[in-house]
């Protein structure tokens, strides 16, 4: 396979070179593809280099295989191209992923639906995908009515100048500012931009990307997103309204046997999800399990992934992987 990683030297595409090397990804050729002043560097993949190439470069190159994550403009513009020239295209930004005619893919949930024509298929927001997993096994049983999730976004979320605010702000240097306010010791109800209705892109992504990955408008979402000084992964706070009532041994049972989910819930053992613990790795963790007794048939969970792993790159990975293994490439 001919794989092209488009926004290579970004965190994101950093994450998705390492997670295509240790799944032993079965790769004759790496195509790492970034912007012209990146263009001639040398990445090592394994045991070989490869040198970093243009877009217009790599769209020659025919790769079967196109990972991006290079932002929604630079997708909306060279997906297509490359899905001309008969590349596969799997993007990490936000360019299709409502879009009616493309897929919006987290394997475990929906890679049924992939096709041979599907040649530009979108991956969900990182804190839709850790969501849509711990829901997804509930949904199938009891029916969601109405979810209400609080995120607690890692700042790699928005990248390296947020990483790098941060460590100036704990060393006390001036810097270039990701965000508006300082982020050390400091909670940022502010991910992504502000909309007309009072929601942040990044909150309509949860309520919009829910919808569409369950098949089912019918489920209601209200998010509230926060940036925090944590860089291990994104957690969220959900409170999800069933249709039919539970009980919690039944929950903790569909979620363990759930492919991708790990449950972390002992309180009495200090036993619960948490950032530092899922930050490398490619499971969902859920945990804090309990009851909303305020609300009839309502449940309360903590769930934790790490952002950059099953959040972007490892889901991408996971999607090429599906259609390598249903001959869809
Ligand atoms: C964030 N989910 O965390 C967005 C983009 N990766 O900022």
């Amino acid at each position: 396979m001919k794989v092209a990683v488009v926004g290579a030297t970004g965190m994101v595409g950093n994450v998705m070179l390492k997670v295509l090397e240790e799944r032993n990804f079965p790769l004759t050729e790496l195509i790492p593809v970034a912007s012209q002043r990146s263009v001639g560097k040398k990445i090592k993949f394994g045991t070989k280099e490869f040198e970093v190439v243009s877009l217009e470069t790599a769209v020659s190159m025919k790769a079967d295989i196109a990972l991006f994550s290079a932002g929604g403009d630079t997708s909306l513009e060279w997906a297509p191209k490359f899905a001309e020239a008969g590349t596969t295209v799997i993007d990490n930004s936000s360019a299709w992923r409502m879009s009616p005619a493309h897929k919006l893919v987290i394997p475990e949930i929906n890679a049924n639906l992939l096709s041979k024509e599907d040649k530009v298929i979108a991956n969900p927001n990182c804190s839709t995908i850790q969501l849509l997993m711990a829901l997804k096994p509930l949904h199938d049983v009891y029916g969601i009515r109405r979810v209400v999730v609080s995120t607690y976004q890692s700042i790699t979320g928005t990248g390296v100048k947020a990483v790098q605010q941060l460590e100036n702000e704990y060393s006390g240097e001036k810097g270039e500012m990701a965000y508006p306010y300082p982020i050390h010791k400091n909670a940022l109800p502010h991910c992504d931009v502000f909309q007309e209705n009072g929601y942040t892109k990044e909150e309509m992504k949860l309520t919009n990307e829910t919808k569409k990955i369950l098949g089912d408008d019918s489920v209601n979402v209200t998010a509230t997103a926060i940036r925090i000084p944590v860089v291990g992964g994104h957690s969220e706070a959900v409170n999800i309204e069933f249709h039919k009532d539970f009980e919690i041994s039944e929950v903790r049972k569909l979620l363990s046997e759930f492919p991708g989910i790990t449950v972390q819930d002992n309180p009495e053992l200090n036993t619960y999800p948490m950032p530092i613990y899922a930050e490398g790795k490619d499971d969902v963790f859920v945990g804090r399990i309990r009851r909303d007794y305020s609300n009839p048939n309502t449940l309360n969970m903590w769930i934790v992934a790490d952002n950059l792993r099953k959040g972007a790159a490892t889901n991408a990975v996971q999607i090429a992987e599906y259609l390598i293994e249903h001959s869809l490439v």
